[in-house]
């Protein structure tokens, strides 16, 4: 019995130290140490032996097990961390993952270039919040009270005297309130309508304003700043009109029109067979508005003007729907 167990001691060691991996320390495992194993059938035989011999050959067999066990721990250590550092090898031959680069949003373009191109004509520019005082928003900027966008349906109010601001006008009326003229600033912001979500319109949607305050501010520098502005961003051959128009704000009050991107005047589908474009609005600051600010509207003159941030993009890149703007679609976004 003690010749067995030397025997099976010499026969593990050698064929444990040849192992090379997993599947072979496996088989050593299953030969030496299972259920069924040589060190597990050598226990068995201990029944056999004499009740004087037991002891001795017990405690050589119980060494022989805590022996085994120990060296198979040992070189199960070896073989896992060699396997391991095999998977982590790098084959410096595989091609470099790609690295997804993200891009600003088409809207934030936009609004970049329109940004660029005011500071370039000597505009600042300015931002304020979204919850706005019905006195800014509306009182301020000379809406009557039964004005139609004071009404419920049109203006998303959150209490009686506070809303969302329906236009970015309000960050006007706190500059001019907290600084004295000459004043040239834009205003880019998120305004918010309580309108129905079409192709066409939504209820939220982006504005850039401007506003320029003066002595001898007249209806042609006005022309000439805009003129300006729409050369640089549509291009410098534009041809352009401007027709009068209405707002509380404003007065005069016009609306420029560019020739149409898609027919180029001839009249189509986009421009409603008229040839031409609406690009913005704009106008001599109301006296009213002025006087609301502390301003001496005898001194001083002013203009202003106003465009919707989708409405410039769309027009420019010749998209239909407002709503591709906030889907989130990747196939629509890449394309900028
Ligand atoms: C003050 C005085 C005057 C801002 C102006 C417009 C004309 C205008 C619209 C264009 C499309 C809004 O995005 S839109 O729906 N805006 O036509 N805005 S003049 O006039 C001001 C602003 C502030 C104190």
């Amino acid at each position: 019995m003690i010749e067995s167990i030397k025997e099976t001691e010499k026969t593990f060691l050698s064929e444990i130290s040849e192992v090379k991996d997993q599947k072979e320390l496996e088989e050593v495992r299953i030969k030496y140490l299972s259920r069924k194993g040589i060190v597990a059938l050598l226990f068995e035989k201990l029944k056999d032996v004499s009740r004087e011999e037991k002891p001795v050959i017990g405690k050589e067999l119980n060494l022989l097990k805590n022996l085994l066990e120990a060296k198979f721990l040992e070189v199960k250590e070896k073989v896992d961390e060699d396997t391991g550092k095999q998977k982590k090898k790098i084959d410096l031959t595989l091609p470099g993952r790609e690295i997804k680069i993200g891009s600003k949003h088409i809207l934030t373009q936009t609004l970049d270039e329109i940004k660029s191109i005011f500071k370039g004509l000597g505009f600042s520019v300015h931002e304020g919040p979204e919850l706005e005082s019905d006195y800014n928003n509306f009182e301020a900027l000379n809406f009557q009270a039964d004005h139609p966008a004071r009404d419920m349906q049109d203006t998303f109010f959150v209490t009686k005297d506070f809303l969302l601001r329906t236009h970015t006008s309000p960050v006007q009326i706190r500059v001019m309130t907290n600084s004295q003229p000459p004043i040239r600033v834009i205003m880019p912001g998120k305004v918010f309508r309580n309108e129905a979500v079409s192709a066409r319109s939504h209820c939220q949607f982006h504005q850039v304003e401007g506003l320029c305050i003066d002595t001898d501010i007249s209806f042609a520098e006005l022309k000439g700043t805009l003129v300006a502005f729409a050369k640089q961003f549509y291009g410098k051959d534009l041809k352009y009109r401007f027709r009068a128009s209405f707002f509380p704000f404003t007065e005069p009050s016009a609306e420029m029109d560019i020739t149409c991107f898609l027919c180029k005047g001839s009249g189509c589908r986009v421009c409603k067979n008229t040839g031409w474009l609406e690009i913005l609005g704009c106008g001599m600051v109301d006296p009213n508005v002025l006087k609301a600010v502390g301003y001496d509207s005898e001194k001083y003159t002013g203009y202003a003007f106003g465009m919707g941030i989708e409405r410039t993009g769309m027009l420019k890149y010749g998209l239909t729907d407002i709503r591709t703007y906030f889907d989130n679609d990747l196939r629509f976004l890449k394309q900028f």
